[in-house]
């Protein structure tokens, strides 16, 4: 291992390992922030924001009700049983996993002009 005897040398290779450092961690933590923001859909205003959202086959959608009312996450295919959320208060979350390809279109049972749609893709 080469040894910078000069100071100047020692100074600029050890901010060199620090900017490195820096970078390394931030590319990780922002790759954490992108993975957690993936998918999210957040529920103000009684509306679904995006109301449209597309994913892969595969993947995980989020709600969260970032509302003062309570609201729902409904299925427009009743036979759906399984994209049917609890009643969500403020602060509450609700996730389904989306296994096939096609639209999914949803509502809240609470408020029948609340519209979504999941678009999932191969
Ligand atoms: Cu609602």
């Amino acid at each position: 291992m080469i040894r910078p005897t000069n100071p100047t040398a020692r100074f600029l290779a050890a901010a060199v390992a620090l900017v490195t450092l820096t970078l390394g961690l931030s590319l990780v933590a922002h790759a954490k922030e992108k993975d957690d923001d993936a998918n999210r859909v957040t529920i103000k205003k009684t509306a679904y924001n995006p109301a449209t959202i597309k994913i892969k086959k595969g993947e995980t959608v989020t709600w969260v009700n970032e509302d003062d009312k309570d609201h729902t996450v409904y299925s427009d295919d009743e036979k759906d049983k399984g994209f049917h959320s609890d009643n969500l208060g403020n602060g509450d979350t609700y996730s389904h996993k989306f296994e096939k390809a096609g639209k999914f279109p949803y509502h809240c049972k609470y408020h029948p002009r609340m519209h979504g749609v999941v678009m999932v893709s191969e």
